[in-house]
C-alpha cells in the first residue's frame, strides 16, 4: 500500500529550508501533502491562497507532493488524508523545545501518528519565515533563501523597501 507523510505549517512564506524538508521527505514516502494551516487568530503576512500558489510552484518539480490547506487540529486532518506521519524540520535546539511539545500533544490526541523529524541541511540552518521577512523589510538580500516566486511576490507586497 501507499505510505502517505503530511508536512504541515504555516508556510509565511515558504522557504529554500521547507523545500529542502520536502524534497528529503519526498524521497522517502510514495506521497507527501504539504499543508498550510489556516489560522484566522494568527496575522499572516500572505494569505493562505497565495502561500498554497508559492508553494505548488516552489515543489512542482516534486511529483508526488502536492500541498493542501487545513482548520482545526492537525491530526484531525491525517486521518482524513488516511495519513499516519507527520513530518518536521529541524534546525537548532531552540527548535527541539516547540517541537517536542506538539509531537507529545499530537500523541496523546492521537497515539497511531508519529511525529518524524528531517535535520535541515546547514546552509538553512539559520532561514526562516520569519527572518526572510525581516532581512527583506531591512532591505537586506534575501533572493538566496526563498523560491523565485515568494522573491517576487516579496517585492510586490513590500515596494518600499525593494532595493
Ligand atoms: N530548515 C528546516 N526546517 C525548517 C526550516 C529550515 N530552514 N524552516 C522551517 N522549518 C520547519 C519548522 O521547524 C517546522 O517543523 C516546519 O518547517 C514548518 O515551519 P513553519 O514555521 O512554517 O510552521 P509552524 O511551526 O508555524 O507550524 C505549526 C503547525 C501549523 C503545524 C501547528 O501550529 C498546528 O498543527 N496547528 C494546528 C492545531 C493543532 O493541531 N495543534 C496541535 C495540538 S496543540
Amino acid at each position: 500500500h501507499t505510505i502517505k507523510a503530511v508536512y504541515p505549517g504555516s508556510f509565511d512564506p515558504i522557504t529554500n529550508g521547507h523545500i529542502y524538508i520536502a524534497e528529503r521527505a519526498a524521497g522517502l514516502f510514495d506521497e507527501l501533502t504539504v499543508s498550510i494551516l489556516i489560522n484566522p487568530e494568527k496575522r499572516a503576512t500572505f494569505s493562505v491562497d497565495e502561500r498554497k500558489t508559492m508553494a505548488i510552484e516552489a515543489l512542482s518539480h516534486l511529483p508526488n507532493v502536492k500541498v493542501d490547506s487545513f482548520t482545526g487540529l492537525l491530526v484531525d486532518f491525517l486521518r482524513q488524508e488516511r495519513s499516519r506521519i507527520i513530518i518536521r524540520g529541524l534546525r537548532a535546539l531552540s527548535d527541539f523545545e516547540y517541537e517536542f511539545q506538539l509531537a507529545q500533544m499530537n500523541r496523546q490526541l492521537a497515539p497511531e501518528i508519529e511525529t518524524l523529524f528531517i535535520v535541515t541541511d546547514a546552509r538553512y540552518s539559520y532561514l526562516s519565515s520569519h527572518a526572510v521577512k525581516d532581512i527583506f523589510n531591512f532591505g537586506g538580500p534575501v533572493q538566496e533563501m526563498v523560491p523565485p516566486g515568494v522573491y517576487r511576490r516579496l517585492r510586490e507586497r513590500f515596494p518600499r523597501f525593494d532595493k
